[in-house]
């Protein structure tokens, strides 16, 4: 595949961007190779700056569950523009998204609009800690929650694409408070707690991770760490930046039946600008400024221009039919990968919630990050190399989900079935 462009843009990025890029899992590193230097996108299609076109199945990151250069959302943002991009005064435009969110989340009883995930998570766990007074958190191995300083303890994604789960960086007095806890284990939950509950903040969780590639909870591990919480007064918060609206409208809370204290929203709330959200109880939420102690604050908070790209995305998402289409692609995809697996005798395993997904090669089932990490890196850098060969983007990452987009078609399923099939078939010589 031509690449020269991207390779050329590549190393004159690399003289004034760290690493060439501005997230590290960009850079190609756990797979190798230079990254592809993006030129456009639609659809389910990624053009870059050689010419090559791909179908994408990182969509950046999971943002954009309509599919790039969403016609409506294009509309939409090129409207607002013309009106002011951003007033640093409220809008009705937040009331409008709000309300979407709510519709979605009704345990976001009060909502405050960030401009990322980290923001959200960042925010929620300063509040959970003003809220009850408490130092503690409990976190779990292999989530990652964006790049607060608490929260880079046995963090998942790009920390973990890179080896440093661990960043450098956090005081150690910081990262002492922050108790990490293998997901899916609730007796190593229910020791800790009733060890020091009374010291614990709150437990932040991924109800369905996917930032050690996508792990499915066992039955009654989010409901446990609801029962488990509550008597302590301890704040369950669900971190749904990437699982938010990837099943349904809603959430893994919704999908599970499990009302967490506060939730992050990230991702799809933003239909592909800079958007994070963190809301919750009443009573919780009421301690953040300007009502209460919990100071956080953002130039860019709520923008008109970000609210319109989510207004468009979460209005667009209300229809029943997005989801039987994208629970039908993306079974579709999911069967194919396995099949094509089977025939060429490769192990693997699909973890799979709604359209977010992970394909992991491993004998054994995937069920935390020590499993996780037990899959075989080497074969998944082939497969992906394979598929980049074959025109198909997957995530540069055996540690992250690739996502299917409304945008895909049955067509673009079949073609990467066939691509994924091909690859199998030349890891068995
Ligand atoms: P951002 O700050 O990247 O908007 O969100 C942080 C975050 C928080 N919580 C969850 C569950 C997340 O998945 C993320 C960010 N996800 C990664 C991909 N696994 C973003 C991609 C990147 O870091 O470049």
């Amino acid at each position: 595949m031509k690449q020269l462009k991207s390779s050329d843009l590549f190393q004159e990025a690399q003289k004034y961007l760290v690493g060439g890029v501005n997230s590290p899992v960009r850079a190609f590193k756990s797979v190798g190779g230079d990254p592809i230097f993006i030129k456009r996108a639609k659809g389910s299609r990624l053009t870059d700056c050689d010419g090559n076109r791909f179908i994408d199945y990182v969509m950046s990151w999971g943002a954009l569950i309509l599919g790039h250069a969403d016609p409506a959302v294009t509309e939409a943002i090129c409207k607002v523009a013309t009106l002011g991009t951003s007033f640093g005064a409220p809008t009705q435009q937040e009331i409008t998204l709000a309300k979407l969110v709510q519709l979605a989340f009704p345990t976001m009883e009060r909502v405050r609009f960030v401009n990322s995930g980290t923001e959200a998570t960042m925010s929620a766990i300063r509040l959970a800690r003003g809220y009850t007074s408490r130092n503690k958190i409990i976190k779990f191995e292999g989530c990652y929650h964006g790049h607060g300083d608490s929260l880079l303890v046995k963090a998942g994604s790009g920390a973990t694409t890179l080896g440093i789960p661990d960043s450098a960086g956090i005081p150690p007095d910081l990262a002492r408070d922050t108790i990490v806890l293998p997901f899916n284990d609730l007796a190593a939950v229910r020791k800790t707690v009733e060890q020091e509950g009374n010291q614990i903040a709150c437990v932040i969780v991924e109800p369905v991770p996917g930032n050690m590639g996508t792990i499915l909870p066992f039955d009654g591990f989010l409901p446990g760490l609801r029962e488990l919480t509550r008597p302590f007064g301890i704040v369950l918060i669900f971190d749904e930046v990437m699982s938010g609206f990837r099943a349904l409208y809603g959430g893994a809370q919704t999908h599970y039946g499990v009302r967490p204290d506060l939730t992050c929203l990230g991702k799809v709330i933003g239909g592909g600008l800079p958007v994070g959200a963190y809301g919750g109880r009443r009573e919780i939420m009421e301690t953040v400024a300007p009502l209460g102690p919990v100071y956080q604050a953002g130039t860019l908070s709520g923008n008109p221009l970000a609210m319109a790209a989510g207004i468009c995305t979460l209005t667009q998402l209300q229809d029943p039919k997005n989801y039987e289409q994208l629970e039908a692609r993306s079974a579709l995809l999911e069967k194919g990968l396995s099949d094509a697996a089977q025939v060429a005798r490769i192990p693997i395993q699909i973890n799979r919630f709604g359209s977010q997904m992970t394909l992991f090669f491993n004998e054994s089932k995937v069920v935390d990050y020590q499993t996780a990490l037990q899959s075989d890196k080497n074969r998944f850098k082939n497969f992906f190399h394979s598929l980049l060969e074959q025109r198909i983007y997957f995530p540069p990452s055996p540690f992250e989900a690739f996502f299917v987009s409304m945008a895909h078609t049955k067509a673009d399923i079949q073609k990467t079935i066939a691509a994924a099939a091909a690859a199998f078939k030349k890891m068995q010589g």
